[in-house]
């Protein structure tokens, strides 16, 4: 068992980014068993779950002429365009069937506002805007963080360089989370959080 400062954040792991979902992330059903098994070690357990109005700025759908995955800019920055996901009490919204959420204390939703999206689990992507994440750890007593979950290269990513610039040991493990890689982002991401002091193990 860690100790009971050590957190164990899961990020995204919902049908819309499993198999079959509407924003499927490849072979993203294969982080379920190995969260489940890291989940027996952690006192302090947080899910993340994106959680979209039905709408929301991110969607392509929203920008006529324009497709999934390309980019746009948006006043707080570029944005990629997804396909519509993760809609507020939607199938594709909820936890993967077999992910033991009972596990959990707390569940974060982010990404609600209209016209902001929020890859990060503590701030939305102004960089500005905080979740409360932050808070809830600090209030729990917790200096180390463990990131798993999907995607790699976008929510982790985003989430895993917040932890450690907010000052909280970072780590995350790899064979727990799956990736976009979208243009090389996956890439970009490895050496964004390896500069922030992200460690990354297998
Ligand atoms: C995510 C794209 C859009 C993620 C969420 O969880 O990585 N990616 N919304
Ligand atoms: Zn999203």
């Amino acid at each position: 068992m860690r100790p009971e400062t050590d957190a164990l954040i899961v990020i995204d792991v919902q049908n819309d980014f499993c198999e079959n979902g509407a924003l499927a992330v490849p072979d993203g059903d294969a982080v379920v068993a190995p969260i489940n098994r890291l989940m027996a070690e952690f006192q302090c357990i947080v899910l993340s779950q994106d959680w979209h109005p039905a709408g929301h700025s991110s969607f392509a759908s929203q920008h006529p002429g324009r497709a999934p995955f390309e980019l746009t800019q948006m006043p707080y920055g570029p944005q990629v365009l997804w396909p519509d996901h993760c809609v507020q009490g939607s199938a594709g919204a909820a936890f993967h069937p077999d992910l033991h959420t009972e596990r959990a204390q707390m569940i974060l939703r982010k990404g609600f506002r209209p016209s902001i999206d929020s890859y990060s689990a503590f701030f939305e992507n102004d960089h500005s805007t905080a979740t409360g994440l932050e808070g809830y750890l600090r209030s729990r007593g917790i200096s180390r963080v463990t990131l798993v979950g999907l995607a790699l290269d976008f929510c982790v990513n985003f989430s895993a360089v917040d932890a450690a610039r907010l000052g909280f040991e970072t780590e995350v493990i790899v064979s727990a989370c799956r990736a976009i890689d979208l243009d090389g982002s996956l890439g970009a991401a490895q050496t964004g959080m390896s500069k922030a002091g992200v460690r990354m193990t297998a």
